[in-house]
């Protein structure tokens, strides 16, 4: 894969055995065409942000390589979220699984189905602390220094594996 782009995909599941829908994606992931899951993060779990009236999330991180353009990989991750019997319903709300791109390279995508850097991540500890394990010195397009936004955040997210620091597989 020598074109192949360097793409962060933000994983959350807080109903069905969070853990397992986290850990079944990333190997999904890394049977999606032309692509290849190089690290994963440790899993972390931390309150709902939104409504409080669902269960604590599980989150986490997966560094992969994929010669999919944005589009056909977002379709691709919704296939995912889709087969893992993903229902939209609330904003916000529970879900089985929820698939994010983070970042896809270095580029600022802004399209009707997609926007990259992904929104949410400079604000959110349940995205920050797995990317940071990953990649603290890595710049987000148009954001800053991974490591830098973390130390910007006064709220935090719990990590889940004791022998955890970002791992291959
Ligand atoms: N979309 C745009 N940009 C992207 C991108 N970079 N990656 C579009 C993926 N999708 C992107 O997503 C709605 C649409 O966003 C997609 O169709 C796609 O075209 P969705 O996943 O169906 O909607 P959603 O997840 O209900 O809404 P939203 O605003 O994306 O929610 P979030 O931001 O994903 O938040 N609390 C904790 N602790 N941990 C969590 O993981 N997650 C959520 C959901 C709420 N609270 C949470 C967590
Ligand atoms: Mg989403």
């Amino acid at each position: 894969m020598n074109d192949a782009a360097l793409v962060y995909v933000g994983l959350g599941s807080n109903l069905d055995d969070p853990r397992r829908q986290l850990l079944d994606a990333m190997d999904e992931l890394d049977r999606l065409p032309g692509t290849r899951l190089r690290r994963r993060s440790s899993l972390y779990r931390s309150a709902p942000m939104g409504p409080q009236d669902q269960p604590d999330f599980i989150n986490a991180v997966a560094e992969i390589e994929t010669g999919l353009q944005p589009e056909p990989l977002l379709d691709a991750l919704q296939g995912i979220e889709a087969a893992h019997g993903r229902v939209r319903e609330r904003r916000w709300g529970p879900r089985t699984l929820d698939l994010d791109i983070l970042i896809y390279k270095n580029e600022q995508i802004r399209t009707e189905r997609l926007v990259v850097p992904h929104p949410g991540l400079p604000r959110r500890a349940f995205v920050l602390y797995p990317l940071a394990e990953l990649a603290p010195g890595l710049t987000v397009p148009g954001q800053g220094r991974v490591s830098d936004l973390l130390a910007k955040l006064d709220d935090t997210a719990e990590r889940l594996e004791e022998d955890a620091g970002a791992r291959a597989r």
